[in-house]
């Protein structure tokens, strides 16, 4: 699978904007809250890729397109009040992707949820058909619910980019937990199967720039950051900082 429409020298850098959905408003102000706001920013920061659910690739695809940046469509979500087990339920299609002018899809898993089975069953389809179509695959694998509960985090972190390598994805994203050497170990069970890190919640600069090092001294390929940048008040500048970093 060719990721070279989403990554420069096998590494990249995509902005994550799917939090409206995962989150609701109160990430948001009354910039952010904007999606041309966060085109505009990944227009000038010239990231690989911008992560959208199938809502705003619709309503803004003339934007996205004028920007050149690649699309990645989310194919699943779920909102934050939802109290049950974690599941992230199929919203949008491979193919509804593509109309769209996808150049590579996400899909969220929440491994060690009791809904783990239908999640795995749903990707199934959604890897089939998009690899059909020479899209590249991005899984978000989370491990989270009452089975994982209490559980060694920066194990459960190598777990989950294995699970990634076993179900082809291309890229697994995954949450930085542990220590740079978990991290290594992360990577190493991912394989062929590329690792990039999520942001998290805003940061001071110097912390985040100093876990975006331990990131790509671990072996990974970069991040897929949203929040640390499109709620910074230099969203540019800290973008430059951070790919300072990446394509050092
Ligand atoms: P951030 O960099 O803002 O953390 O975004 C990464 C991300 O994976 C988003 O794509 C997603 O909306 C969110 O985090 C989900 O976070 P959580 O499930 O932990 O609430």
């Amino acid at each position: 699978m060719s990721l070279s429409k989403i990554m420069k020298n096998g590494k990249a850098l995509f902005l994550a904007y799917d939090q409206g959905l995962e989150h609701g408003p109160s990430d948001f102000n009354d910039k952010n809250v904007d999606p041309n706001y966060i085109i505009d920013i990944a227009k000038k920061g010239k990231y690989n890729g911008i992560i959208f659910q199938k809502g705003i690739a619709n309503k803004y695809k003339k934007e996205i397109k004028k920007s050149k940046i690649p699309l990645i469509v989310k194919l699943n979500g779920k909102t934050g009040l939802y109290n049950g087990e974690p599941y992230s339920r199929q919203l949008c299609t491979v193919n509804e992707a593509i109309r769209l002018g996808a150049k590579a899809i996400g899909y969220t898993i929440y491994i060690g949820s009791s809904y783990e089975d239908e999640m795995l069953r749903d990707f199934e389809k959604v890897e089939r058909e998009a690899h059909k179509n020479k899209i590249p695959v991005i899984v978000w694998i989370y491990p989270r619910g009452k089975s994982v509960k209490g559980k060694n985090k920066a194990k459960l972190m190598a777990y989950a980019a294995r699970v990634g390598l076993e179900i082809n994805a291309d890229i697994v994203k995954l949450k930085y937990e542990g220590r740079v050497k978990d991290l290594k170990w992360a990577v190493k069970n991912a394989g062929k199967c590329k690792i990039v890190i999520a942001g998290g919640v805003k940061k001071n600069e110097k912390l985040l720039l100093k876990q975006v090092k331990e990131i790509m001294s671990a072996g990974c390929s970069g991040l897929a950051i949203g929040r640390n940048v499109w709620q910074s008040k230099d969203p540019i500048g800290i973008t430059e900082k951070i790919k300072k970093v990446i394509w050092c």
